[in-house]
C-alpha cells in the first residue's frame, strides 16, 4: 500500500498494544472485566456507589501502569510521527502513558488517562501520580473531590471534536488492538471510511469486522514495527 507521505494518518490504538507491555486488556482471558463489573468500577453510578472500590482499581492499573514499558509497537508509532511530513494524529483509548514514555506527542487520550486527576467540584484537572482518595486534595480548588480522569460508560469522552475533524480529513486510518466494542471509538472506522480514507486494522486476532479494507494479523510489538516500515518504504 502506498501512502504518501504529506497524507494525513489517523491512527487508533486500545489495550492490545499495550498487551505486550504487561498490561490486561479488559475482553481478553484474564481480563480487567473478569475480575470486576463494569458497572462497579468504570461507571459514574459505581463511583458514587462504592468509590473505595473504584479508587482502589484505578490505584492498581496507575501503579501497574507507572512500572510498565513501551513496547516496539509504541516506539515504532513515535518513529512514524517523527517521519510523517503529513498530519499525524494518534488517539487512543488506552489510559496507560506508554504511548508518551516511547515518545510521542500528539496524542489524545479520548478515556482519559491513569496519571491524572479530576475535581468533581470545580473541573480541573491535575497531574496525578501515586494513589488517589476520598481525602485527597485538589490542588485549585483546596476541596477534597478528586476522582480518577477516566471516561466511564455514559460520560462523553475527550477530545471528540478535534477526532470527527481528523476523521474527516484522514487518508489513512489504522486502528491496533482494539476489539471495536465500544462507542464511539467503535465507529471511527466508518467515518474514516466515508471521507475516503484507507482503513486498516492490526490485531492479534481477525475480528472480523468488515468495515477494515485490510486486516494484519499478528502481535502488535511485530505487525506494527513491520507496517510502519512499509509505511516509510524501509521494507
Ligand atoms: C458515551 C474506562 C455518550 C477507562 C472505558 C453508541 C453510540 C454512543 C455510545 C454508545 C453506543 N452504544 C453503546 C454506547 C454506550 C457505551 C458503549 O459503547 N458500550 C458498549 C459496551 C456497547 N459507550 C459509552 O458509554 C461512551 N460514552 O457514548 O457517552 C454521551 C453523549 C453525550 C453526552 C454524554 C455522554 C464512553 C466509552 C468509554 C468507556 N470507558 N474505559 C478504563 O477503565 O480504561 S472503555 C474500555 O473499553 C477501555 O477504555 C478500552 O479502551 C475500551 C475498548 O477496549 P479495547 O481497548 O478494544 O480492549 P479490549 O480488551 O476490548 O480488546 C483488546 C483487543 O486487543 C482485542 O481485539 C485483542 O484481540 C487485541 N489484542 C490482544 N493482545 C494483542 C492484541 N492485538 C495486538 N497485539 C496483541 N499482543
Ligand atoms: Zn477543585
Amino acid at each position: 500500500m502506498k501512502t504518501d507521505r504529506s497524507s494525513p494518518i489517523v491512527i487508533l490504538t486500545g489495550a492490545g498494544i499495550s498487551a505486550e507491555s504487561g498490561l490486561a486488556t479488559f475482553r481478553d482471558q484474564g481480563g480487567l472485566w473478569e475480575g470486576h463489573s463494569i458497572e462497579d468500577v468504570a461507571t459514574p453510578q459505581g463511583f458514587h456507589k462504592n468509590p473505595d472500590l473504584v479508587f482502589d482499581f484505578y490505584n492498581m492499573r496507575r501503579a501497574e501502569a507507572a512500572k510498565a514499558r513501551p513496547n516496539a509497537a509504541h516506539n515504532a508509532l513515535a518513529a512514524l510521527e517523527n517521519a510523517w511530513e503529513g498530519d499525524f494524529l494518534l488517539i487512543t483509548q488506552n489510559v496507560d502513558d506508554l504511548h508518551e514514555k516511547a515518545g510521542s506527542k500528539r496524542v489524545l487520550h479520548m478515556h482519559g488517562r491513569l496519571n491524572s486527576a479530576l475535581c468533581h467540584e470545580c473541573g480541573s484537572h491535575q497531574h496525578w501520580e501515586g494513589d488517589l482518595d476520598r481525602d485527597c486534595f485538589c490542588t485549585s480548588c483546596s476541596r477534597p473531590a478528586l476522582r480518577p480522569d477516566i471516561v466511564w460508560f455514559g460520560e462523553m469522552p475527550y477530545d471528540m471534536d478535534a477526532i470527527e475533524e481528523a476523521l474527516g480529513n484522514a487518508a489513512l486510518f489504522v486502528a491496533i488492538g482494539t476489539s471495536g466494542t465500544v462507542y464511539p471509538a467503535a465507529g471511527f472506522v466508518m467515518a474514516a471510511a466515508s471521507a475516503g480514507a484507507r482503513t486498516v486494522e492490526i490485531n492479534l486476532e481477525a475480528t472480523g469486522n468488515d468495515l477494515f479494507e485490510d486486516h494484519i494479523t499478528g502481535s502488535a510489538s511485530t505487525a506494527v514495527p513491520a507496517f510502519v516500515n512499509m509505511l516509510l518504504g524501509k521494507a
